[in-house]
């Protein structure tokens, strides 16, 4: 329960992280959208209101964030753009932009004050609310994850981190055998003792970002600090691949962008699953391309 502190539970996803909300209310423009002939002759206003949650800035750079000027220009695209006949088809033309820029959430409500009603009316509105595929949970999906350690007791880390996945709201698949494995380094960095890898292929419905979220308390428990990127660890849990999802957003990339480098991913994972594919390529054929 602690947890939910941190984070908003809500339905069939699980666990959100802390988000910010960007709202960009009143773009107007004129559209040629509506049911009767005459409105797809006849260009009418139409007003857009977007609400959006996003990760919270990184730092201080339009680059960490999702801009409203994008999201209002996409939002006047659609407006001026292909006739529609229901407004909610705009408002859904509208979100599916906002996602594909990255935020994890979008709420559009499109105004048609001009609609032909045929009474006295101050406005007409529709709001369609859409989850990104981060953040959408609900349906079941297959997910492989990444297990290692280095510090410590690295069997005794990853058979508690086993236990603790076992508890969460998932059907765990399989797990592969523990390998012992050289640390892959950044150049220059200093040596580290060896890991201890394995991966589990497990089913959920929670969302990939809930999961992720559940995976780094999990870090947390065993133990994990994080002093720099690639140091040594006593648990690092990471998602390689959730079924049908791909994203850049940086808090969570999927498929995770160094799995195909990496035979300590791949070698575990072709062990449980091995016809399993990464982007598409047979695990198989990455393995045989690393070990030349
Ligand atoms: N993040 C983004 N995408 C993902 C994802 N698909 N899964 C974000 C998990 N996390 C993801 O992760 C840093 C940030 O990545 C998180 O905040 C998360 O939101 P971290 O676990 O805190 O840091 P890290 O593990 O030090 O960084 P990174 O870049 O994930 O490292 P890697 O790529 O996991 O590499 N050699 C051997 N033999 N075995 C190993 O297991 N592991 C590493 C770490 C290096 N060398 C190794 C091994
Ligand atoms: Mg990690």
């Amino acid at each position: 329960q602690g947890g939910r502190r941190n984070g908003r539970a809500f339905a069939h996803g699980g666990r959100l992280p802390v988000t910010d909300t960007i709202r960009i209310e009143g773009v107007r423009g004129h559209g040629a959208h509506g049911v009767l002939a005459e409105e797809k002759l006849r260009a009418q206003p139409f007003v857009v209101d977007v609400e959006m949650e996003v990760e919270p800035a990184a730092a201080d750079s339009i680059e960490c964030t999702v801009s409203y000027a994008d999201v209002a220009a996409d939002a006047l695209a659609v407006v001026e753009g292909e006739s529609a006949d229901l407004v909610e088809t705009l408002a859904d033309r509208i979100a599916e932009r906002v996602l594909a820029r990255g935020a994890l959430r979008a709420a559009v409500t499109v105004h048609k004050p001009e609609a032909p009603v045929g009474v006295p009316f101050s406005d007409v509105s529709v709001t369609v609310r859409r989850n990104g595929p981060l953040v959408d949970g609900g349906t079941i999906r297959r997910a492989v994850l990444a297990l290692g350690s280095n510090l410590g007791d690295g069997r005794a880390h990853l058979d508690a981190a086993v236990e603790a996945l076992g508890a969460l709201d998932l059907h765990l698949t399989a797990v592969s055998d523990y390998l012992s494995t050289d640390p892959v380094l950044a150049p220059g960095q200093e040596p580290q003792p060896r890991y201890t890898n394995a991966v589990a292929t497990v089913t959920t419905a929670m969302s990939p970002l809930a999961l992720l979220v559940e995976l780094q308390r999990i870090e947390v428990r065993g133990g994990r600090v994080r002093e720099r990127r690639w140091g040594p660890r006593t648990i690092d849990l990471d998602i390689v691949d959730v079924e049908g999802v791909a994203s850049v957003n940086p808090r969570l990339t999927l498929p995770h962008p160094r799995a195909g480098e990496r035979l300590f991913v791949l070698e575990p994972w072709a062990q449980i699953e091995p016809e399993a594919t990464l982007d598409g390529v047979p695990i198989a054929s990455l393995i045989e391309k690393l070990r030349r």
